[in-house]
């Protein structure tokens, strides 16, 4: 097993890289790369500063709900203007502010996938008192409520429950290989010039491509010019995502926790994530031993094994965790991947081990199958390797944002927030 980094050592720097991208009232991904609040970033960051500061972590929280729509959306980024250069496209590309159904502050129309009430529970869980003393959970339950109210009614596009993403970034995984097929339909010539300050704090060979952007532009042009308006049904790229559906699921779980300890009624809560966790049997492809997604507008599943298909593992009671479980240790991923979850299989032909979403092993993922491990009771040696190897990769290489998951080398940006803050939460429950 990997030596665990001196538990001191690991708790002060990670530490640090959360106190220096402290904004105030949230703390920012990385301060040049990612200049704003974004939305499931806040919910792993929440997740680490819950250990050492409470009221920070439930304020992280209350922070990203602060940017909720009138129709229960929690958008992807809440910006920063006074950053707006710094962030392509930030928001006068979305003039939020002009329609009705949004908040004062300028945000987004997109999402990102719902881990906040997992960890708003998580929150109140480990600190009751502080949680009690600002009144945390009756703060924020029926804003959650609404937030996943808004997935139930607006984005169950393919009719079988599940919330579908319309844009690349709402997944979170932006240029994972699931979405390459769809993007092929979507025109790359957005009436924007697309710029790139991310290319100032990142490499280009490990960030999405001109091409990709051109499309990423075209299609947030397109919902943002019809208002951002989820039931005009215009949208060309719909598609159901294993991850982004299994958070929701855990987070209807956690909206139950959250119920029960405000004692109030369950209000379907445990119902829905059951009907979540059953919904996503749609997407399980046989061939491959995990879940893909699903495009909407073809109905045909993506097949296509990403780190997204194994996600699922972190909800009891799934149908196929067994056969998740032997893709997982199997040789696409952690039987030849000695460090951390690739975010593609290994063999895949086009398999990139530095490109961002198409291969790199993300720090979040790995957190979420070590979660997931264990919700399953099974390779529990293997869970307590990785743990180690990510709380040991995060400190020696300065908290990156990824790395090859071949050689552990470090890529994307450095001094990265939920990269500090779930290499904090592993420390803490090893402690
Ligand atoms: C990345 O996505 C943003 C767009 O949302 C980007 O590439 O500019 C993704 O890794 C996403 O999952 C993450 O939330 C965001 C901020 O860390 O960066």
């Amino acid at each position: 097993m990997t030596a665990l980094p001196a538990p001191t050592a690991l708790s002060t720097a990670a530490v640090s890289v959360l106190s220096k991208n402290w904004a105030g009232s949230h703390t920012l991904p990385a301060s040049g790369l990612y200049p704003h609040q974004w939305s499931w970033d806040s919910g792993f960051i929440a997740l680490g500063l819950r250990h050492v500061e409470p009221d920070r972590a439930q304020q992280e929280l209350e922070s990203i709900l602060s940017g909720q729509w009138d129709d229960g959306r929690l958008p992807q980024i809440i910006y920063d203007v006074s950053r707006d250069d710094d962030y392509s496209p930030g928001a006068s590309f979305w003039r939020s502010t002009d329609l009705p159904a949004a908040p004062v502050v300028p945000t987004t129309g997109l999402i990102q996938p719902p881990n906040h009430a997992w960890a708003a529970w998580e929150v109140h869980r480990t600190n009751p008192a502080a949680s009690e003393r600002n009144d945390f959970l009756p703060r924020v339950y029926p804003r959650l409520v609404a937030w996943h109210e808004y997935l139930a009614t607006r984005r169950n596009r393919g009719g079988r429950g599940l919330a579908s993403v319309i844009h690349p970034w709402e997944s979170g995984m932006d240029n994972s290989p699931l979405w390459d097929e769809a993007l092929a339909r979507i025109p790359d010539t957005p009436q924007h010039t697309i710029r790139r300050p991310d290319l100032l704090h990142a490499d280009a060979g490990e960030r999405p491509s001109t091409k990709e952007y051109g499309r990423y532009f075209w299609l947030a042009e397109q919902y943002r010019d019809h208002g951002c308006d989820d039931l005009g049904g215009k949208d060309s790229f719909v598609l159901e995502d294993p991850t982004f559906n299994a958070l929701w699921a855990q987070s209807e779980l956690a909206l139950a926790l959250i119920a029960a300890a405000l004692g109030k009624d369950d209000s379907g809560h445990l119902a829905r994530a059951q009907t979540l966790t059953d919904a996503l049997e749609h997407l399980y492809d046989d061939d491959l031993g995990l879940y893909v997604a699903r495009d909407v507008t073809t109905g045909a599943l993506v097949r296509k094994p990403t780190i997204s298909g194994i996600i699922p593992l972190i909800l009891p009671g799934l149908a196929h965790a067994e056969a998740v479980l032997a893709t997982l240790m199997g040789p696409g991923f952690l039987a030849a991947a000695p460090h951390m979850v690739p975010s593609y299989d290994l063999r895949a032909p086009d398999f990139e081990p530095a490109q961002y979403w198409r291969g790199p092993a993300w720090f979040n993922m790995t957190w979420l199958v070590i979660f997931g491990l264990r919700v399953q009771g099974a390779h529990s040696a293997e869970a307590d390797r990785l743990a180690a190897n990510l709380q040991s990769l995060a400190l020696e290489h300065g908290f990156p944002e990824y790395v090859d998951p071949l050689t552990g080398a470090p890529h994307g940006t450095r001094n990265f927030s939920w990269t500090a803050a779930l290499a904090l939460d592993l420390l803490h429950r090893s402690v």
